[in-house]
Order: structure tokens, then C-alpha cells, then sequence
């Protein structure tokens, strides 16, 4: 039942056509590299726009939480920021942390009454965190949360490299040929 409310897909998340795409961002919610970059350099200016409204209003976003903003120029309808755990040997709950993340920014999505949500593998890249552990957590928070809601209706993991799509296709064998 889970497994089909969810879709693998490799290539750029700011190309892809969801109700909310999730940004890897940082604390401070005023853009970075990695895809947060690509996702403001698509998206136009109002996205950051929007990102420092919610900083004077909140002071920016913590560890495993989420904002939504516009989506700005892109397809997607609405960019969902979330700030990953930086991996510092796992002692620092990293891994809870990880996985607050993708509840949040799933919650987030729900509160919204949003259909479809893409999610790239958050702490992946500058941030450090084991891609298989990474990967796991991912899985398991998304069915969990599925389990027990019925928005968003689909979830899409969006991986950037071939490491990450081996090991989605293997924990999504379900839905991987
Ligand atoms: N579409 C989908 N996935 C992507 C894209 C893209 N266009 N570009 C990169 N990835 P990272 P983090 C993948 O470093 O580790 C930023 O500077 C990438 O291959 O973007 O959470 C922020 O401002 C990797 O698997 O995010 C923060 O300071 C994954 O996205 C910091 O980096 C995450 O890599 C956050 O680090």
C-alpha cells in the first residue's frame, strides 16, 4: 500500500513537477551550494525573498525542522527547507535528527493539504552523512509517516548520483525494476 505512494527518480529536483520540492538548506535559510543552490538559482529571487521574512520573523530554521516558502519560478508549487544534521560520527543524534527532517517536511506538506512532495537525500553532500544510513532512515520515515496519513498521497526520493539510486533501487525493490 505504501510502496506505491512512493517513486524513485534520478536527475535535478528543481525539474521535477511536485506540490513541494525539499530543499537541503542550512540554519541560516539564505541559501548555500549543493542543491539548495541550484534550487535558488532556478527558482528566482522570491524564494529567498520569502526565506528572509521567516528569519526576521523566527531566526532562521533548526537542526531537523522545516519552513515552506513559493516555489518561485520553478514547477513545483512550493519549496519545503529543511536544515539536515552535519555528521560528526553519529554520537550527536544525527540520525533522529535525519529523520525529524523528513517528518517535518512531510507534516509540513500534510498541514498544506499538498498531494505530492520530492524529496533529494538530505545531508548527503556537504554535510557528510553516511549515504546507506542516510538512505535508510529515508525510507523508513516516509512509509512510517505513510502509514499512518493519507497526504501528501506520493512521495518521490530524487537521487542526484549513482550511489544513492543503487541503494534506494535496493530498498525500494518493490518499486524498482
Ligand atoms: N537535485 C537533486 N539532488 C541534488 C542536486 C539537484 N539539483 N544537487 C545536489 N544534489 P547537499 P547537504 C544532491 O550538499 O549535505 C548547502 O550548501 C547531492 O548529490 O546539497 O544536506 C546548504 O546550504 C546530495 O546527495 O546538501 C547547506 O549548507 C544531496 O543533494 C549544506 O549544503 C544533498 O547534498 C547542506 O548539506
Amino acid at each position: 500500500m505504501e510502496a506505491s505512494r512512493i517513486q524513485l527518480l534520478r536527475g535535478d529536483i528543481t525539474k521535477v513537477a511536485a506540490d513541494a520540492i525539499v530543499n537541503a538548506a542550512n540554519s541560516s535559510l539564505l541559501g548555500g551550494g549543493g542543491v539548495d543552490g541550484a534550487i535558488h538559482r532556478a527558482g528566482g529571487p522570491s524564494i529567498l525573498a520569502e526565506c528572509r521574512k521567516i528569519v526576521a520573523r523566527q531566526g532562521g530554521c533548526e537542526t531537523g525542522e522545516a519552513v515552506i516558502t513559493t516555489a518561485g519560478n520553478l514547477l513545483a508549487k512550493y519549496v519545503i527547507h529543511t536544515v539536515g544534521p552535519v555528521w560528526s560520527g553519529g554520537e550527536r543524534d544525527e540520525p533522529e535528527l535525519l529523520a525529524h527532517c523528513y517528518r517535518n517536511s512531510l507534516l509540513l506538506a500534510q498541514h498544506h493539504g499538498l498531494k505530492t512532495i520530492a524529496f533529494p537525500n538530505i545531508s548527503t553532500g556537504v554535510y557528510g552523512f553516511p549515504k546507506t544510513k542516510a538512505a535508510e532512515i529515508a525510507v523508513k520515515t516516509v512509509k512510517e509517516f505513510l502509514a499512518h496519513h493519507a497526504l501528501p498521497e506520493q512521495v518521490t526520493f530524487v537521487v542526484f548520483d549513482e550511489e544513492n539510486l543503487k541503494l534506494y533501487q535496493k530498498l525500494l525493490p518493490e518499486i524498482s525494476q
